[in-house]
C-alpha cells in the first residue's frame, strides 16, 4: 500500500521530510526529447520558496535541484526523472520544545494517532516542504504542456483573510510577494500582513486557478474525471481545506437557466462549468479555486495534551509563515499542470491510439 504517489501515465512519486537530509521525487513516464535544466526547474522553485519576503518563513533553502536520472545531453529520456534537493538549513531544535505537544489544528495529532510515531522536526512528512519536489516536476509540466499543446496554467492570490482580491493583471503577480494581479491593493496587503506577523497570529487564504488552450476531450469517466482528479490534487496539498470547480458552490443558489453555459454560433457565452462538463473538458478554460487554512504554528498560547494525555499550553517558536496560503500559488499551479499532462497522456493513449 502506497500513497504517495499520484497519476497513471505521469506517475509522480516525492519521498522526504522536512528536516531529513534529502527530499526528493521520481516522474515516470515523461516523454523523451523535451529539454530541460535544473536553472529551468529553480525559477518555478524560487516562487514557492521560503524567505523570499518578510511574509513567509525566514527558512533560507537554496533548492539547488540534482537531476539525477531520466535526462540525457540536456534532454528527457523517456525513463524514469528523479530530481533531489538537499535540506540545508533546518533548525531541529526549534521544535525540541514541543516534540511530545499537540499543536491545536496540525498534523501532530493525526499522525501521532496514526502512526504511533511522528518525525517531529519541522513537521516531518506533513511539512509545506514536500510541495517543493511537486513544484520541481511541475515545472517540466508545464514545460511540456506549453511546446505540445500551449496551453498556460497561471494561479493567483484572490482573498487573503477578509480582503478579497480581483484577478487584475495575472501577468504581473511574480512581481509582488503576494502573487496578486491586483496590484493596487498591494500595500493594503503588507499592511496586513505586517500587523498578521506582529501578532503572532495567522490567516487563511483562497487561490484561483485557471489553465487556458485546454483541448477539448480530456478526462476519464467515472472514477477518472479531470474535475475529480484536480480536486484530489488540490487537497494533498498541505493545510487545503477546499476546492471549487469552476461556479463551485455559488452552483447551489444559480437557476439552470444560468448556471448552463448556452452556445451560439460555436461560443459558450459564460463559463460556469469551469471548462469541464461530466468529467471532461469542453475546451474552455479550466477553472477552480482552493482555500487554504491559516497555519497552525503560532506565538498566541493554545490549550492542547501532550502525547501522555497531560494538558498542556502551547506556544510555537521559529519560523512560520503566518499564511501558507500564499506560497501555495506555484504549488497550485504544479498541481494543475501535473493533472493535466497526465489526462493528455491518457487521453493519447485511448483516444488517439488509432491516429
Ligand atoms: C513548515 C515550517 C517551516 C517552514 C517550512 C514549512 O519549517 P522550519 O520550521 O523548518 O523553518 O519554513 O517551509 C519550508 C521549509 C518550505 O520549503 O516550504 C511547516 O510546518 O509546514
Amino acid at each position: 500500500m502506497s500513497h504517495n504517489s499520484f497519476g497513471k501515465n505521469l506517475v509522480f512519486t516525492s519521498f522526504g521530510e522536512s528536516h531529513g537530509h534529502t527530499i526528493g521525487c521520481v516522474l515516470d513516464g515523461f516523454p523523451p526529447g523535451m529539454e530541460i535544466t535544473p536553472e529551468e526547474i529553480k525559477v518555478e522553485l524560487r516562487r514557492r520558496a521560503t524567505g523570499q519576503s518578510r511574509h513567509t518563513s525566514q527558512r533560507k533553502e537554496k533548492d539547488d535541484v540534482h537531476i539525477v536520472s531520466g535526462v540525457f545531453e540536456g534532454k528527457t529520456t523517456g525513463h524514469p526523472i528523479a530530481l533531489l534537493i538537499e535540506n540545508t538549513d533546518a533548525r531541529s531544535k526549534d521544535y525540541s520544545d514541543i516534540a511530545e505537544v499537540f499543536r491545536p489544528g496540525h498534523a501532530d495529532y493525526s499522525y501521532w494517532h496514526k502512526y504511533g510515531i511522528r518525525d517531529y522536526r519541522g513537521g516531518g512528512r506533513s511539512s509545506a516542504r514536500e510541495t517543493t519536489m511537486r513544484v520541481a516536476a511541475g515545472a517540466l509540466a508545464k514545460k511540456w504542456l506549453k511546446l505540445h499543446h500551449d496551453i498556460e496554467i497561471r494561479a493567483w492570490l484572490s482573498q487573503l483573510g477578509d480582503i478579497e482580491l480581483s484577478k487584475g493583471d495575472v501577468s504581473v503577480r511574480d512581481d509582488n510577494p503576494f502573487f496578486t494581479g491586483d496590484t493596487e491593493r498591494i500595500a493594503e496587503l503588507e499592511a496586513y500582513m505586517d500587523g498578521l506577523r506582529k501578532s503572532g497570529d495567522s490567516v487563511g487564504a483562497r487561490i484561483d486557478a485557471e489553465a487556458i488552450q485546454v483541448p477539448a476531450g480530456l478526462g476519464e469517466p467515472v472514477y477518472g474525471k479531470l474535475d475529480a482528479e484536480l480536486a484530489l490534487a488540490m487537497m494533498s496539498i498541505n493545510a487545503s481545506k477546499g476546492v471549487e470547480i469552476g461556479a463551485g458552490f455559488e452552483s447551489v443558489a444559480q437557476a439552470g437557466s444560468v448556471h448552463r453555459d448556452e452556445i451560439v454560433s460555436g461560443e459558450f457565452q459564460s463559463n460556469h462549468a469551469g471548462g469541464i462538463l461530466a468529467g471532461i473538458s469542453t475546451g474552455q478554460p479550466i477553472t477552480l479555486s482552493v482555500a487554504f487554512k491559516p497555519t497552525s504554528s503560532l506565538r498566541i498560547p493554545g490549550r492542547s495534551e501532550n502525547i501522555h494525555g497531560e494538558p498542556v499550553e502551547v506556544i510555537t517558536k521559529g519560523r512560520h509563515d503566518p499564511c501558507v496560503g500564499i506560497r501555495a500559488t506555484p504549488i497550485v499551479e504544479a498541481m494543475m499542470a501535473l493533472v493535466i499532462m497526465d489526462h493528455v497522456l491518457r487521453n493519447n493513449g485511448q483516444i488517439n491510439s488509432g491516429k
